[in-house]
């Protein structure tokens, strides 16, 4: 790519007044983990950090409800998929709401009204491009996974993910070109038009391009998957599951719709953030769609890092799944989204224990941060006259900013808690405290300036722990020590 060009991207990136960002949307098979209430974190990280800078925002997240596998849990359970579908997204709301998630929609894919008219809509925008064909299949089919995979893809015959063995089927259905449009996907890529973060998932998703893309199976028969949507002017069939899902993206802004107004003024995402378990199907399978529907590509996809617990993936039968709701009931929601901001690494596999949560709580916020609020603001109150008025201008958190803008979720918490190391430092060594008892005039100074430097701390918190910061604020603006600590530490 051209030095020009790359300036170009840059400055659209920069320039874009709106900013749309999406979480995939989730299976309702069960409760969310961690791993899902990482994701959604890291999103509301990213759209809060978006707001603050000025950009007009807008947070996507939902639940991915036309899947064949719910299909085993409601026989078990003798409910309605309706029933179930609305007890469950409840859970994922009120787990949201614990952790003060400021999503703009929820999107349900069984919503006949919001999202089917999408998904239809863009369906018939493949066969009118050509790209669609019946076909017959012969091969595996994971439901853990709603994926057709060849014998390749499989170690010792069984799905690496689910590890069962899938099963064999043999069915009539209708297929996506998606062959035809490797070259354009890699091209896209390859010049930053498409940029999949970190360069690490670009080579990989690069070398799947390379070696080619096969089309997909792209509808199921509708015996399958009784509540799926069905295939215009077929009523044997329904959209594959996949291909229903990645439409959310566009479906929950109104594309489909008479009233697109969103779809007009959000579309393409800006960033699309995902786990690497389904890079293939939001850098392969989605633009490949998007570009036979002649429709804009998103502009970025980030790849998290996913988080296992104790060496090992989270799972039911290993018994070692993480819930964030026992967390939060315990040490607080802002200790919750402290972890997963700074201590799982956002590019990176991470592992996560109890005993390492408990370890950072103690450590960075009882100690750290919540130690600093107290300390400052009894000195505030002991001895200053009145509470400092402080302007959001006068902080220069540029650079801040500028790591949350490249998606550098870590080093931006590293950040601040480099500036919480620095104040802690300065009044060990400075001792305002002490000073202030010989001179009133240079100690109030020095006490000022903690409180400053304290409240660009808390602007700094207001994407990653809204809450405390907002209480550090309230403190600030009142002059008062805190009646008990921010965090309390837990033996
Ligand atoms: O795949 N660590 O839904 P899903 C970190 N419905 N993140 C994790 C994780 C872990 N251990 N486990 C899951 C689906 N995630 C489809 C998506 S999108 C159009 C359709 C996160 O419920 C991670 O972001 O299996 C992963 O990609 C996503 O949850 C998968 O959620």
């Amino acid at each position: 790519m051209t030095i020009l060009k790359k300036i170009k991207l840059k400055v659209r990136k920069i320039m874009d007044k709106k900013f749309y960002i999406t979480t995939p949307i989730f299976y309702p098979n069960s409760n969310l983990h961690m791993g899902h209430a990482y994701v959604v974190t890291i999103c509301d990280i990213l759209a809060r950090s978006a707001k603050l800078q000025g950009k007009d925002v807008y947070f996507l997240t939902g639940s991915d409800e036309n899947t064949g596998k719910i299909l085993k849990t409601v026989a078990e359970r003798n409910q309605s998929v309706d029933f179930y579908l609305k007890e469950l997204s409840q859970n994922f709301k009120d787990l949201y709401a614990s952790l003060d998630i400021s999503y703009d929609q929820f999107i349900q894919t069984s919503d006949k009204e919001k999202h089917w008219p999408g998904a239809v809509a863009l369906w018939n925008k493949l066969v009118e491009a050509g790209d669609i064909y019946k076909s017959k299949y012969v091969g595996l089919y994971c439901v853990g996974c709603e994926t057709f995979y060849t014998e390749k893809d499989l170690i010792d015959g069984k799905c690496r993910i689910h590890l069962t063995a899938p099963e064999q089927i043999e069915e009539e259905n209708y297929f996506f070109k998606l062959s035809k449009y490797t070259e354009q996907i890699k091209n896209k890529i390859q010049n930053g038009e498409l940029e999949i973060i970190p360069t690490s998932r670009k080579n990989e998703i690069l070398a799947l391009l390379e070696r080619g893309l096969e089309d997909v199976s792209f509808s199921r028969p509708i015996k399958n998957v009784p509540h799926g949507i069905p295939v215009p002017n077929d009523p044997e069939q329904v959209i594959y599951v996949w291909c229903d899902a990645l439409v959310n993206y566009i479906s929950a802004l109104g594309y489909g719709l008479e009233d697109d107004a969103l779809f007009q003024k959000f579309w393409p995402a800006d960033v699309h953030v995902i786990g690497k378990d389904i890079l293939r199907f939001h850098s392969a399978i989605w633009p490949a769609m998007l570009l036979s529907a002649k429709l804009a590509l998103p502009k970025s996809i980030l790849v998290h890092g996913m988080i296992n617990s104790g060496g090992h993936k989270m799972s039911k039968s290993l018994g070692n799944v993480l819930d964030p709701k026992e967390l939060i009931l315990k040490y607080g929601k802002d200790a919750v989204r402290y972890y997963l901001a700074r201590e799982v690494s956002t590019f990176e596999d991470s592992d996560m224990t109890i005993e390492k949560f408990k370890e950072a709580y103690n450590a960075n916020l009882a100690n750290g941060l919540g130690n600093l609020v107290s300390r400052i603001m009894k000195m505030a109150e002991d001895n200053l006259d009145s509470p400092i008025h402080i302007h959001d201008s006068e902080a220069d958190i540029s650079l801040y900013f500028e790591l949350l803008n490249n998606f550098e979720i870590g080093k931006a918490c590293d950040y601040i808690w480099l500036q919480i190391g620095v104040l802690d430092q300065y009044i060990q060594e400075s001792q305002p405290f002490k000073v202030v008892k010989v001179d009133k005039e240079v100690g109030q100074k020095m006490i000022a300036g903690l409180v400053t430097k304290l409240y660009f701390v808390a602007m700094m918190l207001d994407s990653i722990l809204p809450d405390s910061a907002e209480k550090i604020k309230t403190l600030i603006k009142k002059n008062k020590a805190p009646e008990t600590p921010l965090f309390i530490r837990k033996d």
